[in-house]
């Protein structure tokens, strides 16, 4: 085995055909509706149920991501760390702040780990759909989030709009379970919403699997 020098993570070219390069999306419903249609994409391309865009002030698209944590054998392949990271490549720079207002806007509220990632992107606006108890719900594991995460959010100058097409956004998320979507990282087992925890939650025990 060897180590790698460069990290392969990707977006399909059918996700990044959907994004009409020239469209203002003016609004958050209509950023919403691009969010949605590229996660069913990637669904359909065998990625994960989430989906992820940056947009500039005036509502062009500068970057998409979607959850590639199985096809990619890489479990931080989650959609916004991909928007954000492509932004950051297609702007040549690693703090968004610095060249511009941009408004991430993700298919589901931010896990634990896209969370911290928010804040260093220099995005200024976050826009989600889906909870993170509707990502729960259906057994995926958003891990540790500090409660008043949008009041944090907020005092830091990233203002903060939940619940954007949630209906539709959640209906995603239990729709790729309800088909057998792989539950990676899974609170629960994909034998079914409510089956038996994958992992056990005592980090002393033999059967943990928690790295
Ligand atoms: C996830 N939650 C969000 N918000 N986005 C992703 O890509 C995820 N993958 N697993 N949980
Ligand atoms: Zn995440």
């Amino acid at each position: 085995m060897q180590l790698v020098s460069s990290i392969h993570l990707s977006l399909p070219a059918s996700v990044l055909s959907l994004v009409e390069e020239d469209v203002r999306y003016r609004s958050i419903d209509q950023q919403m509706a691009l969010v949605l249609k590229v996660t069913q994409e990637n669904i359909d391309r065998g990625g994960g149920p989430f989906g992820a865009a940056v947009f500039d002030h005036e509502g062009r698209v500068v970057a998409v991501g979607v959850n590639r944590v199985v096809p990619d054998s890489a479990p931080i392949a989650h959609a916004e760390i991909l928007a954000i990271a492509a932004a950051g490549q297609r702007l040549g720079t690693w703090d968004l702040a610095s060249v511009g207002r941009f408004s991430l806007v993700s298919s589901t509220e931010p896990c634990a780990m896209c969370l911290g990632a928010v804040p260093w992107s220099g995005v200024s606006t976050l826009a989600v759909g889906a909870r993170d108890e509707d990502a729960r719900a259906v057994g995926f594991d958003e891990g540790h989030k500090p409660a008043d995460w949008v009041d944090h959010l907020t005092r830091l100058g990233i203002s903060v709009h939940r619940d954007v097409a949630r209906a539709e956004a959640s209906a995603l998320l239990r729709a790729y379970v309800e088909a057998g979507g792989s539950l990676y990282n899974g609170a629960v087992d994909n034998a079914g919403i409510g089956a038996e925890p994958k992992r056990s939650a005592d980090p002393t025990s033999a059967s943990s699997t928690r790295r």
